[in-house]
């Protein structure tokens, strides 16, 4: 039991006694929700070792929450909880994730039109019962179902990349904040994980009450979850909640490297510290009463006998034993990319032209690019035959004439048919630089169909790469059925490279097949999958999602000087 979901039981038990009227056990209970989810122990473990009174030493808890917290961990309920919810039985959690829904307005949906959960909600919005409420209106029944509708989508999760540009704005704002001194996005949005539950800002400064108090003053702050003298909670317009935490500078490291998280990691630390007699906090790392080491995470790392761990790498997936024995990869650089081996253009489902799409790879500082765009079998898209292939490398030639120090080469993004052969044939592949195969359809076959399929594409000796190799789709659609160790296999003995295409929703390969491929030394591609010239933004998620793989430059083909990268393709 993580010392967020404590929290999360006894805010909502905040919200519970606010509707019923209590006075000030909602407050009460606000603030020890919010001194254990800032606490440096876990505490459950607390509890394990000193019993009820251990946990009267979080600040907050007194003798009735801590009485109710003991109960809860040795029984995995308790009494008040279950009482407070058979009277006023409603999902407060699930409907205040709700865009623009605070727990005022779940009290007076209860209220008045016994609103319990989320269909509940939907129904009286469906059928307009909502916009006669006092303080509601047309506009916020939309807006309602509107935000219902999202959450359906998203499971709460948002995809980082969808998310993160606006993330950094909100950043570049509270830099900018007087009282600011230092501040770092933290937790999975730093590690760079797919996806997010939610922003973790941290910051140090002399005036935590008026950079709280700034920061709430924002137009984008939807709704106050909690507020206290240093930590703030909050759901932002666009429906992320944030977590803002403001810390003295002499903790910034300790601080910055507990709310980066992962959880286990932080753990895996925790236990490094602990066995040579130290405690480590997010307040910093402890002999006794002096502070030893966390001012800055390179000074904690090396205090703990390890090298510092890049964010992406803290998952536990080994980082703790290759940093103490200085194994750690030397990850590929932002950047580090030299070219882009997947790019569409208006020949097929493109928005925008060949030569559109060279100025705006060079914009971004690539020396490269291969047009890929759809063949035959994709109909829907205008996908190409064998002749629309040979015209469009024609065309490709004619616009290489007038550029400098940039290429384009000529490429095909290949249909993979039900029993693995191609649409496109070899003939025409063999005139391409690079070929590129992808799975669009059949997603449901089994999984030894499935892998035959893909290994009889990369046996074709045109095929260079296999494309977003799974076909998942994040938030919408599942992975197809394939043996990874196979393929894997396959594509070392056959020389094909396994792209990691860096659209947000794709980012397929995952992480953990990036580094078996990089164990067993087969070789990988970011690519943009751009569909418009603004989309080579989107290689950055491709390099966070390698180095989440443990990937190096020499893993990543077009990391590498073109002819380097051409060299090493099938010949
Ligand atoms: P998310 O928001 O679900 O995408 O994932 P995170 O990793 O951002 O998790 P979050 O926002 O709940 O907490 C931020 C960081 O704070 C987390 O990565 C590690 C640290 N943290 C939170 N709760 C606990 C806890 O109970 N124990 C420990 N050791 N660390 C915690
Ligand atoms: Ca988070
Ligand atoms: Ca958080
Ligand atoms: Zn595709």
């Amino acid at each position: 039991m993580a010392n967020s979901e404590v929290a999360k039981i006894l805010m909502e038990m905040a919200a519970l006694y606010e509707m019923s009227g209590v006075l000030f056990k909602p407050r009460a209970y606000e603030k020890a929700a919010l001194n254990i989810e800032a606490f440096g122990e876990d505490i459950a473990d607390l509890f394990k070792q000193g019993g009820k009174d251990a946990l009267k030493k979080i600040p907050g808890v007194g003798e009735g929450i801590a009485m109710h917290l003991a109960e809860f961990f040795k029984k995995g309920h308790f009494k008040e909880y279950d009482r407070l919810k058979k009277k006023t039985p409603i999902d407060i959690a699930g409907l205040t994730a709700i865009e623009g829904v605070g727990p005022r307005m779940v009290k007076t949906l209860w209220e008045k039109l016994k609103i319990r959960n989320i269909e509940d909600l939907e129904k009286a919005a469906k059928a307009g019962k909502i916009r006669g409420l006092a303080g509601f209106g047309e506009k916020s029944e939309e807006k309602i179902l509107k935000g219902i509708e999202f959450l359906k989508e998203s499971g709460g999760r948002r995809i980082l990349g969808n998310v993160l540009p606006d993330i950094r704005r909100l950043e570049a704002i509270l830099r900018a904040f007087p009282e600011v001194e230092k501040l770092e996005i933290a937790g999975s949005a730093r590690r760079r994980k797919e996806t997010i539950g939610d922003i973790d800002i941290l910051v140090s400064s002399k005036k935590p009450e008026s950079v709280i108090e700034r920061f709430l003053a924002l137009p984008m702050i939807a709704h106050v979850f909690g507020k206290g003298t240093t930590k703030t909670s909050v759901k932002l317009k666009d429906g992320l909640d944030a977590d803002l935490r403001v810390i003295p500078q002499k903790s910034w490291g300790a601080a910055l490297n507990y709310f980066t998280g992962s959880k286990d990691h932080n753990i895996a630390l925790r236990e490094l510290a602990q066995k040579q007699g130290w405690k480590l906090s997010e307040y910093g790392l402890f002999k006794g009463e002096k502070m030893i080491a966390g001012k800055t995470e390179e000074e904690l790392y090396k205090k703990l006998g390890l090298r510092y761990i890049e964010p992406e790498l803290r998952e536990m997936h080994g980082e703790i034993e290759a940093a103490r024995e200085n194994k750690l990869p030397k990850l590929i650089g932002y950047d580090d990319l030299k070219g882009d081996l997947q790019v569409q253009t208006d020949w097929t489902d493109g928005k925008d032209s060949i030569e559109k799409m060279a100025e705006a790879a060079i914009e971004v500082g690539l020396q490269y690019i291969v047009i890929t765009d759809h063949t035959r079998s994709l109909a829907m898209t205008g996908g190409a035959d064998e002749k629309k292939l040979l015209q469009q490398m024609e065309e490709i030639e004619k616009i290489n004439k007038h550029l400098k120090n940039f290429r384009i080469l000529k490429g095909a993004e290949v249909n993979i048919g039900k029993d693995g052969s191609l649409d496109i044939d070899d003939e025409t592949l063999a005139k391409l630089d690079v070929v590129g195969a992808a799975v669009h359809s059949h997603f449901n076959l089994s999984q030894e169909e499935q892998t035959q399929r893909v290994i009889r594409a990369m046996e074709n000796p045109n095929v260079d790469i296999i494309f977003h190799l799974t076909g998942r789709i994040i938030n919408r659609r599942d992975a197809i059925h394939l043996d990874v160790e196979k393929i894997i296999k396959a594509a070392k003995r056959t020389g094909t490279v396994l792209e990691i295409d860096a659209f947000p929703d794709r980012l397929d390969i995952k992480d953990d097949y990036i580094k078996k491929c990089v164990e067993a030394g087969v070789k990988m591609s970011i690519d943009s999958d751009a569909h418009a010239a603004a989309h080579f933004s989107v290689l950055e998620y491709g390099i966070a999602q390698a180095r989440r793989g443990w990937a190096e430059k020499k893993d990543i083909i077009n990391a590498w000087p073109m002819e380097k990268m051409l060299g090493f393709l099938k010949k």
